[in-house]
């Protein structure tokens, strides 16, 4: 009798004890989140340090020849009704999108009825379209930056090159492995991040994104961080419930007491129009404030830039211009018009 009386006291001894250890995880809200310190070859971050010399604004981007000396050629002898179509053909095929070709052409006829030089005019129609930049402005909480996109778009490389740029600038970064989906992706942001010097902050593969995303903003705020980039799993634009998994992310920021300053859609350039119409699906599932164009470097045409303004209804921010830590550039729309109508 005396044991059964034993066994019960030690039974219930352990539920308890096993209560309170759940208790107490929940209380710090850390889960079983690992927290990897920044890389111990990187000196200590100094807030408030100088910015480190700019290289050029989008410089590297679109390298792919001008439509300058098209545009001169085309209206050489004057215009007629096959000129403005060829104008907007000219531009639908530099991926600038039905939209604004269509309001080009519009403003670029109601400017030179009878052609001439009308570079002038499509660079201001260019930048009026783009409207003025959005450099990015952290203040002095913790900021944090949701980065989305499908497949492949380069998503967990930006997030490296941006954790990069804000660790020379003098923040103290943490990048969130919430793709806990592809075999891998961990410990490629593990190396993003030795590289750049920032915290990483990760569970194990398969756990809840917005478990991971919930625990880093709470391991951040502890460690006085500024600035927290969440690294998310490339996702199909028709699959809603991974959609829906992005709104929950987002929602679950919030309620871990943070805001979403940002959330960046990572877009190939190369995919043009394709991917325009991939991204719109973004736009409905979270709050994007900007789009970073990666693969600049390649055969994309710059006219994408257009189309992600007028189709997207959002900035780009940044353009990724090669595969290497320093190959991210703030997006500049002057450099930029400049780079689309220069001669070639
Ligand atoms: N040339 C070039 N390659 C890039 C650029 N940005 C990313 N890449 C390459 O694109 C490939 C995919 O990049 P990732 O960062 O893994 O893309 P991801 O969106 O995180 O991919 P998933 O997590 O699998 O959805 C890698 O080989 C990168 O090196 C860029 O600006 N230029
Ligand atoms: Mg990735």
């Amino acid at each position: 009798m005396w044991f059964v009386l034993v066994f019960a006291l030690l039974a219930v001894l352990l539920v308890m004890a096993g209560t309170m250890r759940i208790v107490r995880r929940r209380r710090a809200g850390l889960g079983h989140t690992r927290v990897y310190p920044a890389a111990p070859e990187h000196p200590a971050p100094q807030r408030h340090a100088e910015a480190p010399p700019e290289a050029g604004p989008s410089g590297g981007a679109f390298h792919g020849g001008g439509l300058g000396s098209t545009l001169k050629g085309l209206f050489h002898g004057g215009a007629t009704e096959t000129t403005w179509h060829e104008l907007e053909e000219l531009l639908l095929r530099a991926d600038v999108g039905p939209k604004a070709a269509s309001d080009m052409v519009h403003r670029v006829r109601a400017d030179h009825p009878t052609g001439g030089d009308v570079i002038d005019t499509v660079r201001a129609e260019i930048l009026s379209i783009l409207g003025p930049d959005r450099p990015l402005t952290l203040d002095g909480r913790l900021s944090v930056i949701l980065v989305v996109g499908v497949n492949g778009s380069g998503k967990t490389t930006t997030i490296g090159k941006l954790a990069k740029r804000l660790v020379s600038e003098g923040r103290i970064v943490s990048v969130a492995a919430a793709d806990t989906f592809r075999a891998a992706a961990g410990e490629q942001l593990e190396i993003w991040a030795r590289v750049a010097g920032a915290q990483l902050i990760a569970q194990d593969r398969g756990a809840d994104p917005g478990a991971v995303a919930f625990d880093a903003v709470k391991a951040s705020e502890a460690r006085g961080v500024d600035v927290l980039i969440v690294d998310t799993a490339g996702r199909l634009h028709t699959k809603q419930p991974l959609m829906d998994e992005l709104s929950k992310i987002e929602r679950v920021i919030k309620k871990a007491g943070a805001a979403v300053d940002e959330t960046f859609l990572v877009l190939d350039a190369q995919t043009g129009q394709n991917g325009i119409a991939q991204a719109r699906a973004f736009t409905d599932a979270v709050t994007i404030t900007g789009v970073v164009l990666t693969k600049t470097d390649g055969s994309a045409k710059g006219g994408i830039v257009l189309a992600v303004r007028e189709e997207l209804g959002v900035p780009v921010r940044f353009v990724g211009v090669g595969e290497r830590p320093d190959d991210l550039r703030p997006f500049d729309a002057g450099v930029f018009a400049d780079r689309l109508l220069s001669s070639g």
